[in-house]
């Protein structure tokens, strides 16, 4: 059978260390958006990653509109909006525009780096089906970033898909009748695209508290090739109601907590990485929820029945599916079946 031809991608190294990442910004300043943004950060360090010959594409969101006010932008590099659910479109038809105007002679053959870029509310809820469709088209190359601040957020903390369960929202503000609003638990997004998408070579999650090694996925999501995703989950100062100095931290806690566990899928071989190996390896210990859960106001209404539920629906995705975190089918199924 004939090989899918695809353009050439750039061949973009791994950082070896925070020394070896380069200066230059290609997100810079003039944005709007809240003190301690990790959502900012990621754009930062996607583009940093990415490097000058790159086009960004954006959903609507905290992303879009913070960063492009009225006749300004923090953008160095070119950039475009596109509608809320429409990021995986906008990744495939960038990309496919690209190839024709190479391919007539209308631009310089070389390759160049195509990111769309969505939020929980434009990525994992409305343009999911959009996302799924450019991951069966391996002819292009793009990369879709899912920046996960588990809510709407620019329209002032609705509740996604992706929020957490028992999160206080704008829609699930917690009251005297009902302490718990929201009792869903969050999609597994990345593994989800990862299992259902034969011809997408690479999936990630990041925490841009880990920025060499989240910088790192997205230099080999588009070096690999074809339609890509890395999922990052983004702590929000405004959303999760904490101060904007701990945003850092938080990042670091969802991911030893066990919360927000790091892994990569590659040509479908999924690796732990980073922090999350050493727990899995039991180099290191999963700390408690609660140290994650007790520095955000949105969980301020919590009891410690909340916080045991929490930990509980965190330790069986860590003790009873196939893979820890990621694939939520139990191992062991005879003894899981409920009784008869
Ligand atoms: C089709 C459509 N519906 C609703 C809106 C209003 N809207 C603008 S931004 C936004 C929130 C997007 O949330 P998310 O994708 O999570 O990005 P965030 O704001 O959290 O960065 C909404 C609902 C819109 N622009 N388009
Ligand atoms: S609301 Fe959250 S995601 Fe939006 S700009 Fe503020 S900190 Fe960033
Ligand atoms: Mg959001």
């Amino acid at each position: 059978m004939d090989a899918v031809e695809t353009a050439a991608t750039q061949q973009l190294d791994p950082f070896k260390g925070v020394k070896k990442v380069p200066l230059e910004e290609y997100f810079t300043s003039g944005h709007r958006t809240c003190q301690g943004c990790e959502s900012a950060l990621v754009m930062k360090l996607m583009v940093k990653a990415s490097g000058p010959r790159t086009i960004v594409l954006g959903s609507t969101g905290c992303m879009y509109v913070a960063n492009t006010t009225y006749y300004s932008t923090s953008w160095v590099v070119p950039w475009m909006h596109t509608q809320l659910g429409s990021s995986g479109s906008a990744g495939l038809g960038t990309s496919a525009a690209l190839k024709v105007l190479m391919r007539k002679g209308k631009i310089k053959e070389e390759p160049i780096n195509v990111i769309a870029f969505c939020g929980d509310g434009g990525g994992a809820d409305m343009g999911l089906s959009a996302i799924s469709a450019a991951l069966t088209h391996p002819e292009y190359n793009f990369l879709i970033l899912l920046y996960d601040n588990e809510s709407y957020a620019n329209t002032d903390i609705q509740l996604s898909g992706l929020t957490p369960y028992g999160a206080h929202t704008t829609f699930s503000p917690p009251g005297k009748a009902k302490r718990i609003m929201h009792r869903r638990w969050k999609k597994n997004v990345a593994g989800m695209l990862a299992a259902g998408h034969p011809e997408c070579r690479y999936v990630a999650t990041v925490c841009a508290s880990y920025a060499v090694e989240m910088m790192n996925r997205v230099r080999k999501a588009l070096t690999i090739g074809g339609p890509t995703f890395v999922h990052s989950l983004d702590p929000c100062p405004k959303g999760w109601d904490y101060d904007p100095m701990l945003s850092h931290e938080l990042g670091e806690l969802a991911v030893n907590s066990g919360v927000w566990p790091l892994y990569d899928v590659e040509d479908g071989v999924l690796k732990l990485y980073g922090r999350t190996r050493g727990i899995a390896e039991k180099r290191s210990k999963r700390i408690p929820v609660r140290d994650f859960l007790i520095k955000q106001g949105r969980f301020a209404h919590f009891t410690d029945d909340d916080v045991d539920y929490f930990q509980h629906k965190i330790d069986e995705m860590w003790t009873k599916w196939l893979i820890p975190g990621i694939i939520p089918i139990h191992k062991d199924l005879e003894k899981d079946q409920p009784p008869a």
